[in-house]
């Protein structure tokens, strides 16, 4: 795997975070590092693929990356007629996504605001939803809860805000303290937290309960967090 390098030295005019070559290079290694609980929360997309996916559905990966959920769908499937549908927006992503997914899963490189849902038993959004602009995120889950079956599931992983701006500073000093535990330097963090800032923007818990329970879900509750990482199962 190769270790993340890409903000460790002094850069004279960061820019926008973009899924590139070089973050694809790196990717395992900087999500790994970066996202507190993130293989925590794949290895529970297995007994919920086993639990809910249900015969002639399709599950969706919205924002595969390398596939990393989808393959931890795939390992929870027992029918054959489910389909897996993975999709991602960065050509260099997908491509190396290509190389490791099972040829059985549909992989392409799109927009998810232009992905079609339909059958769905279960769709991932795993840390994906953050890269959307706020004003088109309802529009988004309205789409995805349309074409869900009764009863499909939606997990929601975010980076998540806080209300109480107290709160909110601590989770995000706790979050660089976990980075800083994994090997980044404050150079590092500072650069990377200028890159991402009007790329990712995180809200509220309160907020994306709301939201996913005025587009059509019939009950959200979050199931994990740590710190200011979360993710949250929405049943239609
Ligand atoms: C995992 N889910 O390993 N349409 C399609 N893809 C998009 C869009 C969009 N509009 N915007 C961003 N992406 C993965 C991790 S990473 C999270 C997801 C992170 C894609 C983008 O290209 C990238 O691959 C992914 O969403 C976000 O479980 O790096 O923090």
């Amino acid at each position: 795997m190769s270790k993340d390098a890409i903000y460790n030295q002094p850069i004279a005019n960061v820019s926008e975070f973009r899924f590139d070559a070089r973050v694809v290079d790196v990717f395992d290694d900087m999500i790994e590092r970066s996202v507190p609980g993130y293989r925590a929360i794949l290895s529970m997309l297995t007994p919920l693929a086993a639990r809910y996916a249900t015969p002639n559905s399709n599950l969706y990966d919205l924002g595969c990356s390398l596939g990393g959920a989808t393959q931890a769908l795939q390992k929870g499937l027992t029918d054959p007629t489910s389909q897996l549908i993975a999709i991602d927006s960065s050509p260099e992503m997908v491509a190396k996504a290509a190389q490791r997914l099972d040829k059985a899963i549909k992989l392409h490189c799109r927009d998810i605001r232009d992905q079609s849902i339909e059958q769905a038993s279960i769709v991932v959004l795993n840390f994906t939803l953050q890269f959307i602009p706020i004003d088109q995120r309802t529009n988004l889950l309205n789409r995805i809860a349309k074409g869900m079956q009764p009863g499909g599931v939606l997990v929601l992983s975010e980076k998540i805000a806080f209300t109480d701006p107290h709160i909110n500073q601590h989770m995000i000093e706790l979050h660089q303290d976990f980075k800083r535990a994994h090997g980044y330097s404050e150079l590092e963090i500072s650069q990377k937290r200028s890159a991402l800032e009007n790329v990712l923007i995180p809200e509220t818990l309160e907020t994306h309960h709301h939201r996913l329970k005025s587009s059509g879900f019939q009950s959200v509750e979050t199931w994990f967090q740590c710190f200011n990482f979360s993710s949250m199962l929405a049943f239609k």
